[in-house]
This record gives structure tokens, sequence and C-alpha cells, in this order.
């Protein structure tokens, strides 16, 4: 069991979801504490009534088709869902990469039919310009799911999107080209 910096139940639970191997967590007001499957198989582990325990099942969607603003440095729109999770741009050949022309650029996949979507994972960029990505928007046909607004650069991140529809977009809103190395997509 390792304790994660949620602030609250709802990012005890998104802290878990992005971790491999988390089983689920408790969550007390102040503590998030995540665990693995073999907690039930250690004898150190205690049940309380004062917790909840939570799973989260999700279904993995794939993506058939993209298209994105432009193409620079061979960065094609289908490294986006290779399944080549590697952040490094160079030496992965995984990232996608639009023209830096000043522009803010665009990315976006077709789902095989229309789905209920939860959330997006992005496994941006880590060899370079990640803080790039820090002003998207997101969009399922067409509409705002999700504004991505920070100010500190993330490396793997997982948005909620709680929309219904088959074409998600990444739609940078700064004059930045979009680059980034896998995206998946997932419903509840
Ligand atoms: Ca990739």
């Amino acid at each position: 069991m390792v304790s994660a910096s949620g602030i609250g139940r709802l990012n005890c639970a998104e802290d878990c979801s992005t971790r491999s191997g988390c089983f689920g967590f408790t969550w007390l007001p102040g503590l998030c504490r995540l665990f693995s499957l073999s907690a039930f198989y250690n004898l150190a582990w205690e049940s309380s009534a004062e917790c909840d325990v939570y799973t989260l099942n999700t279904t993995k969607l794939n993506f058939v088709a993209c298209n994105q603003s432009s193409v620079m440095q061979n960065g094609v729109c289908e490294r986006a869902f290779d399944g080549n999770k590697n952040q490094d741009y160079w030496g992965g050949l995984s990232c996608i990469h639009t023209d830096n022309n000043g522009q803010p650029g665009w990315w976006e996949a077709q789902l095989a039919a229309p789905a209920q979507i939860s959330h997006v994972t992005i496994y941006n960029r880590a060899d370079c310009c990640s803080s790039r990505l820090n002003k998207m928007s997101l969009t399922v046909d067409g509409v705002e799911c999700h504004r991505v607004d920070l100010t500190v650069a993330f490396s793997i991140a997982t948005f909620s999107c709680n929309a219904f529809g088959s074409k998600f977009a990444m739609i940078n809103l700064q004059a930045f080209s979009i680059t980034m190395c896998e995206v998946e997509i997932y419903s509840l």
C-alpha cells in the first residue's frame, strides 16, 4: 500500500486509475491510500468499517482513423495510438507532431462507433516542449468535454471527458504545435 497525494475522494480515485497495479483505494479526509491485489494476501492488511473501498472497471476504446492539422518531423497522427507509450520523440518514434508555424495545432481520432466516453489519458512528450499542451480544448464530436488549463506541464495525465460521440480531438489553445506520444480513451 502506498499513500498518495489525493486531496479528495475523486483525486484519490484518479490516482488509482492512472497507476498500473492499483486495485482499489481507501480514502479518509486528507488521507488517500492505494493498494494492489496483493494487499488481500498480506496478513498485515486490516479492513475497517470506517473505510470505503472502490474499484473502477473501465473499457479502453479503440481509434480506427485520425487526422491532424499538419505533420512535422514524421510525427504522423497514427503514432498517438500505436500502443507505444515511449515519451522520447526521437528515441521512441512514437509521438505525433504538427507544424510549428505559429498557429494552434490540433489532432483528432475516430472511434469505430459512437460510445459513452468517460476519461482520456494523454502521454505528453517528455524530452522537450511539454508545456505546449498546458492549454487545450478536448472535444467529442466538436463539443468541448474538458478544458486543460495548467501552469505546470504534465507528463502523463488523465482528464475527465464525459460525452457521447465518436470523434475525439485535442485543440491547442496556444499558438503551438500539438506533440504528444499516446492517447488512451475510456468508457466506464
Ligand atoms: Ca505512441
